[in-house]
């Protein structure tokens, strides 16, 4: 992972030239905020508010979104430029039922257009909110499907051609939970704000009059932009305070373009319960846990032998860059869950046998024979099999009911070791082998997004079911999604 170092080392560098003169002055040369100032873990960790209609009766589930600027205090008397979801930062978290029929009215308040991406819903195509469903400035797009999936966090976002990473860089982005009977019956922490936590994980870089330091020239777009500050739900250095039990955190790696290793400052293990798309067989126990830019995990952790006050940090390793206490927990009050089931569901398995037709996708960094240093290269850089994104041609055509492998190559060029985040709409897969090998207990439930580091082939399976039309494959690297690192499949008859 040098990629990062060259930014980190001349941040560090001149961090260190700037030291003394405290806080914002702390400037590189190209004008980027180089110090976390801390905030000293005074601020609670804000749990979004819930937008939710938990009526059965049959009636839907009716909301209001409205996509609209704003500005944030990141920094004292310099009002950061933001853009939010009903609010001035993310947005609220959505909670809805299996099931339940779900309608929302978005209206884009912005200057410019955007989409609403539902990130891990298996929708039909023209709900899908991706590039082909252009929401203009001033109008309202009004979605009304039916969930139709088990229970998982999943998340929205825009997904405008090439604004994608602009967007929700600025702030624009939510979590979607989804409830059902098997997420209703375990005796699991699912008390929103209590011990059931959503955590959206992102980094910032900032200039110094305080504004998002957004930039796409070619090292931002090849590296990703990679932040120096740490935002956990929208706030540098939060605290939460939990009881003394089981507590659950819903882990979401919203962060543009960076990996996240994610761990507790004691190395404590935690169970993993859910992937992308629900819960796991049973829970994986580990001490860190890596997610790609757009992956999600659900994580117990056991805090019912802490004495009262006790603080336990959350850790951060932004992979290749920097190291951050994300969060501190402070553990004081009664537990509301105190042991966690052995089993959660049983996996609805898709056979290997099942599959009709496998593709090969290559993720390259610089298209082979053309890879010469120079002008040549600018158009062909972060291509999938050998093409950019074109909203005019369709990639690959699959047939309604069918199960499909699709075997994932990262090809990165010499001196491009470039990881990339495999994300695919409409469907939510299973991952069948990460170079030949079976992949770890918390890989092997459902997914939408998936990690393929250099020079990695990984297999995943999938059935296309239910709907036809044009859904997106891409990499979730949203710098290299915006340069054109994106592709579309059409479900068809
Ligand atoms: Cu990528």
């Amino acid at each position: 992972m040098k990629r990062r170092t060259f930014i980190k080392n001349s941040l560090a560098v001149l961090a260190l030239a700037g030291a003394g003169t405290g806080g914002l002055s702390l400037l590189d040369k190209s004008g980027f905020v180089t110090t976390a100032e801390a905030k000293g873990f005074t601020s609670i960790l804000p749990i979004p508010p819930l937008l939710e209609n938990l009526d059965t009766s049959g009636r839907a589930a009716s909301f209001a979104m409205d996509v609209k600027q704003g500005t944030v205090e990141f920094f004292p008397d310099k009002p950061t430029a933001t853009l939010g979801y009903n609010g001035n930062f993310l947005g609220p978290t959505i909670r809805v039922r299996n099931g339940q029929r779900f309608q929302i009215n978005v209206n884009n308040s912005l200057p410019e257009v955007t989409t609403l991406h539902w990130h891990g819903l298996h929708v039909p195509a023209q709900w899908d909110g991706g590039p082909r469903q252009p929401v203009p400035a001033g109008t309202t797009w009004s979605p009304d499907f039916i969930i139709n999936q088990q229970a998982a966090t999943l998340w929205y976002h825009p997904h405008a051609m090439g604004l994608t990473g602009e967007q929700v860089y600025h702030g624009l982005a939510g979590l979607f939970l989804i409830e059902d009977e098997v997420s209703d019956s375990l005796d699991i922490p699912k008390t929103y704000g209590v011990d059931d936590i959503p955590l959206v994980i992102q980094d910032r870089r900032f200039f110094g009059n305080g504004q998002f330091a957004y930039a796409q020239n070619m090292h931002d777009v090849m590296n990703g932009v990679i932040g120096n500050y740490l935002l956990v739900n929208g706030v540098m250095q939060p605290t939460l305070t939990v009881p003394t039990g089981q507590v659950r955190l819903r882990l979401l790696n919203g962060s543009n373009s960076s990996i996240y290793r994610i761990a507790f400052d004691d190395q404590r293990i935690f169970q993993v319960i859910a992937s992308d798309g629900g819960f796991l067989e049973r829970p994986a126990a580990m001490n860190s846990i890596v997610l790609s830019a757009g992956e999600r995990a659900e994580i117990i952790v056991d805090f019912s032998k802490e004495s009262s006050y006790a603080v336990i940090s959350l850790l951060v390793d932004q992979m290749g860059g920097s190291k951050f206490e994300a969060m501190r927990i402070a553990v004081n009050g009664k537990a509301e869950v105190t042991t966690i089931p052995k089993t959660l569901r049983i996996l609805d398995i898709i056979p290997e046998a099942e599959a009709t037709k496998v593709r090969g996708f290559i993720m390259e960094t610089m298209s082979r024979g053309r890879g010469r240093m120079g002008m040549g290269m600018m158009g062909r850089r972060l291509t999938i099999n050998g093409k950019k994104m074109n909203i005019n041609r369709i990639d690959e055509q699959v047939d309604l009911g069918s199960t499909e492998i699709w075997e994932i190559t990262n090809r990165s060029a010499m001196m491009m070791n470039m990881p990339h985040s495999m994300h695919l709409h409409d469907v939510q897969f299973q991952v069948l082998s990460r170079n030949g090998r079976i992949p770890p207990l918390h890989e092997r439930g459902r997914k939408d997004t998936v990690l393929i580091m250099p020079g990695e082939t990984v297999r995943i399976i999938s059935r296309f079911h239910d709907y036809t039309g044009v859904y997106m494959y891409h990499c979730h690297l949203l710098e290299h999604e915006d340069d054109g690192m994106m592709g579309q499949f059409e479900v068809i008859t």
